[in-house]
Order: C-alpha cells, then structure tokens, then sequence
C-alpha cells in the first residue's frame, strides 16, 4: 500500500506540501489541473508546474485525480472522439511525467452531492452530510448554488463551465437510461484503456457518490455487480476501480471488504473511509475509526493487507477539526489521523503475517 494525499495546488488548498510530507508514510501527492476543462488536452506547461512542485517536495505525482470525461462521452455524441482522442493524449502526457494512476468517473452532471458540507457533530467538529429526503424536494439549482458557490475555492466535480449548462445538460440527459450510459463507458473504455497499457497506466473508475439516483440520472457504479460488468466490458489490468469505501458504503447492503478480495489486481487506487449511514438513508463522514461509522474500516484495511495489495491509497476525506478553516473534506488533521489508523491496522496484519510464516518455518 502506497499511501498518497489529495492536494489542489500552489494557492488553491490550505495545506501545504511540507505539512504533506509529516504525514507519516505519504510518498506522494494526487493532483490534477483545475481550471482545465473536461474533453480539453492537458497543457503541458500546466503539467510542467507540478512536475516542478513534486520534484522540490520530494512527493511523487504518480496519481492523478480525475481526468474528467465529457458529458458529451457519457452521452455518447458523435462529438464524443474528438475528446476521447484529447483524452488519449493526456493520457500520453502525463505517463511522460511518471504518472502510473488515473482515477476517472462516469457520474452524469455532476461527480458527488452532498446536502451539508459543514454539518455539525456531537464532538463540535464538522463533516460533509447528505439528508436524502432534502435531496428529494431540492431543485438541482439550488444544489448548485450550495455547494458551487463557494467564494474561497472552486470545486472539483462543480466546475463553472458544466454547471453553466445544467438545465441544457438534465435535457439531454432525458430518456438515457443505465444501460446507454453502461454502454457509452464501454465505448470510452474499449479506446482509451489499450492506450493506457501502451503507457503502463492504470484507469480507475471512482464508485458513484452517494451510490444511488438523484434527480433521475442514471448511475452504473453502485455496487459490485455494477463494478464486475465494467471491469469485464475490456479485461485488461488497465481497466481497474477506485475502490472508495465512503462512496460504497453508503449503501449498508455494499460488502466492501469482500469487494476488495473479488477485485483484487484491479483495484490501482484505494480510497478509505468512514461514513454513519441512519435508518432513513442519510448519511455523514466520520472519523476513519471503524466504532465511529457503520463502514468496518479495519476489516477493509485487513483485506487489502492480506490480499498484498501494492496499489495507492488514500484516507480520502476527513472531518473538520481543531478549529481548522480548508476545504471540505480536505483539511490536514483529521486526514493525517485517518492514515496514522489506516497505517496501524496494516502494520498489525503485516506483523501476524510474519508471525504465521516464522512459526511455520518459511
Ligand atoms: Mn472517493
């Protein structure tokens, strides 16, 4: 397990490469170009900058999170080669750089909702907090509104330029139902997934987030079965999943744990984390701690031990604690603390591993 931290940039995240380098254990960081949007080739010059960063930190950027996809791919519009081609080319651009991990999505309209992003807890801290009934009465808009407008950094997954077209994008999206969508993810990987072999790089399709409908769009990564039927639609190790445990589990029937085992050799890029689902299907992000969620963190981390994964990992997101101010989800602490627990359970399994092979003299 090669354990890595989401990081926005020189001026655009309250967390600095030198904090990053602290963490225990964290040998790089996962980037990606914020202002590019979706279908556009990355510019190297852009790509250059944090090659520059990653060089003086001494943080690897072997893992890039996301590159986005057209809505135009998910659709599957004639238009959609001409951005499978740019895709292509980032992909060679950024294997030039050393990248070895690309985690993408297929989530039509936008990446991931949530209804609070500063929800309080018991504790006095906050986390991101989804009420599914508020989802349900709630105009897209003002989802938009909440979560986009946000003066101090914009967000991945609720860039301007798509937002902009949201009543023209739930327009097209009308009538597309899973079984389009699945087979425009088949169209899109059949192309890109051999260039990415060429380049010994590695796809990873992020579970959606929350694993369920809203607003009537269509999800195809909600589960195991859903992830099963993508890895076979082009059986290459470059064809693998973000395994994300936060996303997953908000849906209590997801077997995470189990998942890892089944999907193990396809799984470049972990992330972990907990969440507390309730009775009435909302949810909020806990601590990494397995008692302090209903998602068994350290059986998950088990399972990636004992199946010697050599993949990356990240404690994905965090609460909001010690009073620090950042983005959400992406503060320093309570993600430093989720890898010193991810780490913890590791170590110990790595230690009965050893154990069981000195007493049976190997
Ligand atoms: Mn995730």
């Amino acid at each position: 397990m090669k354990m890595v931290f989401r990081w926005y940039g020189e001026g655009n995240d309250t967390v600095t490469l030198n904090q990053i380098k602290q963490i225990p254990g964290v040998e790089g960081i996962v980037w990606m170009l914020h202002d590019v949007p979706a279908g556009e080739e990355w510019p190297t010059d852009k790509i250059m900058t944090y090659k520059k960063w990653s060089e003086e930190s001494g943080l690897h950027l072997e893992v890039v999170e996301s590159v986005n996809v057209h809505e135009d791919i998910k659709l599957g519009l004639p238009s959609r080669d001409r951005y499978i081609e740019n895709y292509k080319k980032t992909i060679a651009k950024l294997a030039s750089v050393g990248v070895k991990t690309i985690c993408y999505n297929f989530m039509p309209v936008f990446d991931w909702a949530r209804t609070d992003l500063f929800k309080e807890m018991e504790d006095g801290s906050t986390a991101l907090f989804f009420e599914k009934a508020k989802i349900q009465n709630l105009d897209p808009m003002e989802l938009v509104r909440q979560i986009a407008d946000n003066p101090d950094f914009t967000m991945p997954g609720w860039e301007p330029e798509r937002l902009g077209r949201l009543s023209e994008l739930f327009e097209a999206y009308r009538g597309v139902t899973e079984d389009d969508l699945r087979s425009n993810l088949r169209y899109f990987l059949e192309q890109v997934v051999p260039v990415a072999e060429h380049y010994d790089i590695k796809m990873g399709i992020h579970p959606d987030d929350p694993p369920f409908s809203i607003f009537g769009l269509p999800r195809i990564v909600k589960n195991r079965d859903d992830i099963r039927r993508i890895l076979d639609f082009v059986d290459s190790p470059s064809n693998g999943v973000t395994l994300c445990s936060g996303s997953l589990g908000a849906n209590p029937d997801n077997d995470i744990a189990a998942m890892v085992k089944e999907f193990a050799g396809r799984i470049p890029f972990a992330h972990i984390r907990n969440v507390k689902v309730y009775d009435n299907g909302d949810f909020i992000e806990t601590s990494h701690r397995t008692q302090d969620g209903s998602v068994d963190i350290a059986g998950i981390v088990r399972a990636y031990a004992e199946t010697g994964f050599t993949g990356y990992a990240r404690p994905d997101h965090g609460r909001h604690i010690w009073d620090e101010k950042c983005r959400p989800g992406y503060g320093l602490y309570d993600r430093a603390l989720g890898i010193m627990y991810l780490w913890g359970v590791w170590d110990s399994v790595a230690r009965e591993k050893t154990a069981r092979l000195e007493g049976s003299g190997q």
